[in-house]
This record gives C-alpha cells, sequence and structure tokens, in this order.
C-alpha cells in the first residue's frame, strides 16, 4: 500500500503539499482538477501541470478523486454520450501522464451527506455527523442552506453553491431514475469506459453511497456487498473495482467491513480508512478520530483484512475531526488526518511484522 492524502490543489486548500510532505506517514497525495465541472474534457496540459505541481514538492499523484460523473450520465439523459466521450478523453489523457487509479461516485443529486459539519465533542474538537432524524425534517432544497454556515469559507466537493442553487432541477432531473435504472446507467458508462481503462491499465474505483442507504427519497445503490458483487458482474473487468471507504459502508451496521474487504480480493483499487461512533439509534451517527477505541470499528481489523489481501493500492485516512484550532474544508483539515496516518500506518506495520515473524 501507498499512504496518501487527499488535496484539493493550491487555490482550494487550506493544507499545503510541504506540509503533507512533512507528515513524513504521506508519500502521494490524491487530487483531481477541481474546478471542472462534470462532462468537461481535461486536457494534457492541466494534467500534467497538476502532476507536475505535485512531484515538485517530493510527493507522487496516486490518483484522481474525482473525475465526477455528469447527471446526464446518472439518469441516462440526452447529453450522456457527449459526456461519456469527454469521460474517454479525459481517462485516455490521465493514461498518458501514468494516473492509473480514477475513484468517482454514482450518487444522485448530493455526493455524501451529513446533518452537521461541525459538531462540538466534549474536548471542543467537532466532527461531521448525521442524523436521520435530522434529515426527516429537511426540505431537500434547503439542505444546502442548513450546513453551508459550518464550511469554514470552503467550496465542498458535490456541495458547489451553483450546483446548490439548481437543486429544484436536479430532483426534477432524478425524478424517473429508480434504483434498477440507475444500476442500467452505470452498466452503460462502466461498459462505454472499460476498453480506455484495459488500453491504459487504468482502475475505476466507484466510491460508495454515504449514507449507505436513500436518502430524501433517492435511489442509492452501493451500499452493500450484493450490491457491489451486482456491479462487478454486470461489467466484469479488473478495472472496475471499488473504492474501500471503511466510513461510507460502516454507515450501514449491517456491513462486516474486514469480511467485505476478504471477499473484495483484487478489487479494492484504493481504500478510505477511517472511523465513526453511532449514536443512539439507527442511522444516527458522528464522525470520530481514527482510533479504534474512539470509534465504533475495530480499524486493527481493517487494516488487517486489507494486508491480508494483498492490497497494494493507495490508502488514505478519511475525514479527520477539527482540532488544535484549525480552519479548513470539515473533515479535511491536516492535522487529525496527519494523525490518522501515522496511525494506520502504525497498525500496518505491526500487521506486517506479525506476519513476517510467522513465517
Ligand atoms: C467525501 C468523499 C466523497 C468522494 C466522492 C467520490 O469525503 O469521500 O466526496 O470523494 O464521493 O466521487
Amino acid at each position: 500500500m501507498q499512504m496518501t492524502m487527499r488535496w484539493y490543489g493550491s487555490k482550494h486548500d487550506t493544507v499545503t503539499l510541504r506540509q503533507i510532505r512533512q507528515t513524513c506517514y504521506a508519500t502521494g497525495v490524491i487530487s483531481t482538477l477541481y474546478g471542472k465541472m462534470p462532462g468537461e474534457l481535461w486536457t494534457p496540459q492541466e494534467i500534467n501541470a497538476l502532476k507536475a505541481e505535485i512531484e515538485a514538492e517530493g510527493l507522487t499523484l496516486s490518483g484522481i478523486e474525482s473525475v465526477n460523473v455528469s447527471d446526464a450520465i446518472k439518469t441516462g439523459g440526452a447529453a450522456r454520450d457527449k459526456d461519456i466521450d469527454a469521460y474517454i478523453k479525459t481517462l485516455e489523457n490521465l493514461g498518458k501522464a501514468d494516473v492509473r487509479l480514477v475513484c468517482y461516485n454514482f450518487m444522485p443529486v448530493f455526493d455524501w451527506t451529513r446533518t452537521e459539519l461541525a459538531r462540538v465533542r466534549a474536548d471542543g474538537s467537532t466532527v461531521l455527523a448525521y442524523s436521520q432524524a435530522a434529515v426527516d425534517k429537511i426540505d431537500p432544497a434547503n439542505m444546502f442552506e442548513s450546513i453551508s454556515g459550518d464550511m469554514n469559507g470552503t467550496v465542498m466537493p458535490g456541495w458547489e453553491p451553483e450546483r446548490m442553487a439548481k437543486i429544484k432541477d436536479l430532483f426534477e432531473m432524478y425524478k424517473d431514475t429508480d434504483a434498477e435504472a440507475l444500476f442500467a446507467n452505470l452498466k452503460y458508462f462502466l461498459d462505454a469506459i472499460m476498453p480506455v481503462c484495459d488500453k491504459y491499465d487504468i482502475n475505476m474505483a466507484i466510491h460508495p453511497d454515504d449514507p449507505a442507504w436513500s436518502v430524501f427519497g433517492l435511489p442509492r445503490i452501493i451500499t452493500n456487498m450484493e450490491n457491489i458483487r451486482r456491479m462487478m458482474k454486470m461489467t466484469d473487468n479488473p478495472h472496475n473495482g471499488v473504492t474501500f471507504c471503511a466510513g461510507s459502508y460502516g454507515t450501514n451496521p449491517d456491513n462486516d467491513l474486514p469480511a467485505m474487504i476478504r471477499a473484495l480480493k483484487g478489487r479494492i483499487h484504493f481504500a478510505h480508512v477511517r472511523n465513526l461512533k453511532f449514536n443512539d439509534g439507527r442511522n444516527d451517527f458522528q464522525e470520530s478520530a481514527h482510533l479504534s477505541c474512539d470509534g465504533s470499528f475495530d480499524m486493527y481489523e481493517i487494516v488487517k483484512a486489507l494486508y491480508d489481501i494483498g492490497f497494494d493500492g493507495p490508502i488514505r485516512p478519511d475525514h479527520g475531526r477539527m482540532i488544535w484550532g484549525e480552519k479548513a474544508m470539515p473533515g479535511y483539515g491536516l492535522y487529525d488526518r496527519a494523525l490518522g496516518a501515522a496511525y494506520i500506518r502504525g497498525l500496518w506495520e505491526a500487521v506486517e511484522k506479525q506476519h513476517a515473524r510467522k513465517q
């Protein structure tokens, strides 16, 4: 595995490449061309400039998160073939630049969803939280307004104000897209892009729906083992794989995370490792420090399962708490993610050495 951290680019991130390098635990970054709209072509010049900037700091560009998939592709709308064509050309340009990992999602309307971006813990740190009872009281049209005050002046991916301004049209666009249609549209997309992925050896890593259930009546399909199996089978190609995001699949306690990792051997191309804590009742949780004893997951078992399946892709700490007075994009400050990277690397080294001693 390679330890990485997500980085939104010098114009958008409060964290610098130098700071990431100085963590010492991360040797690569996962980045994106943040200003690009879904359906827009990424040119070789833009990709090479991003890569050069990262390499100049002694880090590698280990993958893209995300090349976003347009709503026309997700809904099977009129512009889908044009958008798929641009996606294929973008993949080709990434492949030529030696970028071999692309994370994307197939969530309708909202990307990851939280009801609070800064819930205060007893120690004064803040975390992201989700409460179904709160969601049930919100009109989706007001979802953005209800959380935008806590974004610390940053633009959160998937929650761009221009996109949220069109929220009613977006719901309208998805009105005929149920789970079956979403699966069919995903297959259409995957079938179309696999040839270019084969040509350049690009691993596509779908990000799970977060939380792992339907929100505001919108279908969500990448939520559990059964649906991942269906997705991998319908376009049966090793390049059609997953981002194993512990915090997203883990929102549903029925998802046995280490067992899922073992079952996905060979198809996990990217790992997001973080922890969360269930509050009273189902569908109610808040994020926590990465540490096992601070949340509900056994992080040792998660890391061990990744090690045991021979996972050799990029791994990244995921959302951190906001600590030590840092002001950054919720979930994406430097400090707590750096602690997370150190912890995961520590677990990895322990598992690796235990394994070597048993030989
Ligand atoms: C949240 C992220 C997601 C993820 C996208 C992938 O922190 O993990 O926003 O990047 O869903 O397209």
